[in-house]
């Protein structure tokens, strides 16, 4: 039905960086199933982080091995699964690149958290380091190998900063008159709210370059925040589930208020709840990615930049939605981050609907899925994980301390 446009459709083979995670998984899944030669290329960083943080995804997740394994059963198709550092072991990169040849790589290999990124010096340096060299080495690794390689890479909305704009955001370029009067078109300006969005700045700057530099050619994807749990390939078999994060640090909210409401914890709503985000179902994650693959831009062509998001929401408003259905009440705590309090957002995804994506949203009774995905499993639930354990700098921290 939706979104699986046909234009310059044709089987590709695909690396897969990040294929384990939260979106990768599926992602790889649903593009395996659409016939499509899938490598998963992982180093299994956001399970050991799982370890450092003592908490686990609500759902069992199965081993890469076993993972591969088990959709081979189902569906008659092979995923080849390569644990590799794309930040560290940049020779096997450009080996792997030089050997499989591949047409297209997606890459989801990053540090994701905000909050993580803003843990301590060691989250902010780690998030720096694993992701501005995993983006240079795969850029540097394309020229290396040879190959024209269409790279498709998972970047977010956090780009654009929030409530700076004023009107729609377009997608990544802005018309701009330059000192002198010159008319330009240019990257829409950086405005992180984290370390972690700040890399993603980063990485938007380094496409730049090696698309001017090198002819690369490169699709950066703006997402929005991602909320579902299964897709129709994952619920093919238990061992195929995808993870599920509801942690203060990794949990990105509309699941955790969903999580919340499952377990009748009160909704961790943050300050008013009057920052406005853009949000994407997990299915539709995998859709935009397959409808990014089939379209690149041609050699010469500068970045191509989708806004990769389906609606917009106020956070109160969606803990609202969630507390109607489950009777839970929210909760305002204390803002452990530092983000407008409360801001507009309008955003312009035309590009993927122009190529037939027809987004599902929050009113689609979509909730029901995540709700019982979280019922079933939510004795593995660590209330301890719930709330907020990570604040954005020293006057957050101490202002949250004397409100809690
Ligand atoms: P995730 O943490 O679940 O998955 C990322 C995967 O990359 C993990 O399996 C991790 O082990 C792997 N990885 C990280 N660094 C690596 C490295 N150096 N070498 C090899 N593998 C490495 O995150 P996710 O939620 O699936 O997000 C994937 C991408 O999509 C990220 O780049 C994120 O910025 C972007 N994104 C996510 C969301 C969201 O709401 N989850 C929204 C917008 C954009
Ligand atoms: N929030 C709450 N209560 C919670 C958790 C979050 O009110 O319990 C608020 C936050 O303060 C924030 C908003 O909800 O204003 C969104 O927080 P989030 O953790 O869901 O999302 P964010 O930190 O922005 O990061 C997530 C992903 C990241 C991706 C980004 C897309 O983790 O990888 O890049 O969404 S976007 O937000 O569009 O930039």
């Amino acid at each position: 039905r939706r979104g699986a446009t046909e234009l310059n459709a044709k089987n590709k083979k695909v690396v897969v960086l990040g294929g384990d995670g939260f979106c990768g998984w599926p992602t790889s899944l649903y593009l395996s199933d659409q016939g499509h030669d899938i490598i998963i290329v992982d180093n299994l960083s956001r399970r050991n982080i799982d370890n450092e943080l003592g908490c686990d995804s609500l759902t069992p997740i199965a081993s890469p091995a076993e993972r591969v394994r088990a959709w081979e059963e189902v569906s008659g198709k092979k995923i080849k699964f390569v644990n590799l550092d794309v930040a560290k072991d940049y020779a096997e990169l450009v080996e792997l690149f030089k050997t499989e040849k591949p047409d297209t790589v997606v890459h989801f290999a990053e540090q994701r958290a905000a909050p993580y990124s803003m843990k301590s010096s060691k989250g902010k340096r780690y998030t720096i380091d694993n992701n501005v060299p995993g983006t240079n080495n795969l850029c540097c690794a394309i020229v290396d190998a040879e190959r024209d390689i269409h790279v498709v890479h998972l970047g977010t909305m956090g780009v654009y900063g929030y409530g700076t704009s004023g009107g729609e955001i377009p997608e990544g370029y802005i018309d701009v008159t330059l000192p002198g009067g010159r008319e330009s078109n240019i990257l829409h300006p950086a405005y992180p709210g984290s370390v972690y969005h700040a890399t993603k700045c980063l990485d938007a700057i380094m496409f730049q370059f090696y698309q001017k530099n090198d002819q690369l050619r490169i699709t950066d994807l703006h997402q929005g925040i991602v909320w579902g749990t299964n897709t129709p390939q994952t619920i093919r078999d238990e061992r195929l589930i995808n993870r599920f994060d509801y942690d203060g640090d990794y949990g990105t909210v509309l699941n955790r208020f969903l999580m919340q409401g499952a377990m009748g914890v009160p909704l961790t709503v943050y300050g008013t709840g009057g920052q406005t985000r853009a949000f994407i179902h997990v299915t539709d994650t995998a859709r935009c990615i397959e409808i990014a693959i089939n379209n690149p831009p041609k050699k010469g062509d500068r970045v191509e930049i989708f806004n990769q998001v389906a609606e917009t929401r106020r956070v109160r408003d969606i803990a609202g939605m969630v507390a109607s259905r489950t009777g839970v009440e929210m909760k305002m705590v204390p803002n452990p981050r530092q983000e407008a309090a409360e801001n507009e957002l309008d955003v312009s995804n035309k590009k993927f609907c122009n190529l037939g994506l027809e987004p599902l949203t929050l009113d689609e009774g979509l909730f029901d899925e995540v709700t019982e995905v979280v019922q079933k499993y939510k004795h593995r639930c660590d209330p301890r994980m719930i709330l907020p354990a990570t604040y954005w700098n020293k006057a957050r921290a101490e202002e949250c301390e004397k409100k809690m």
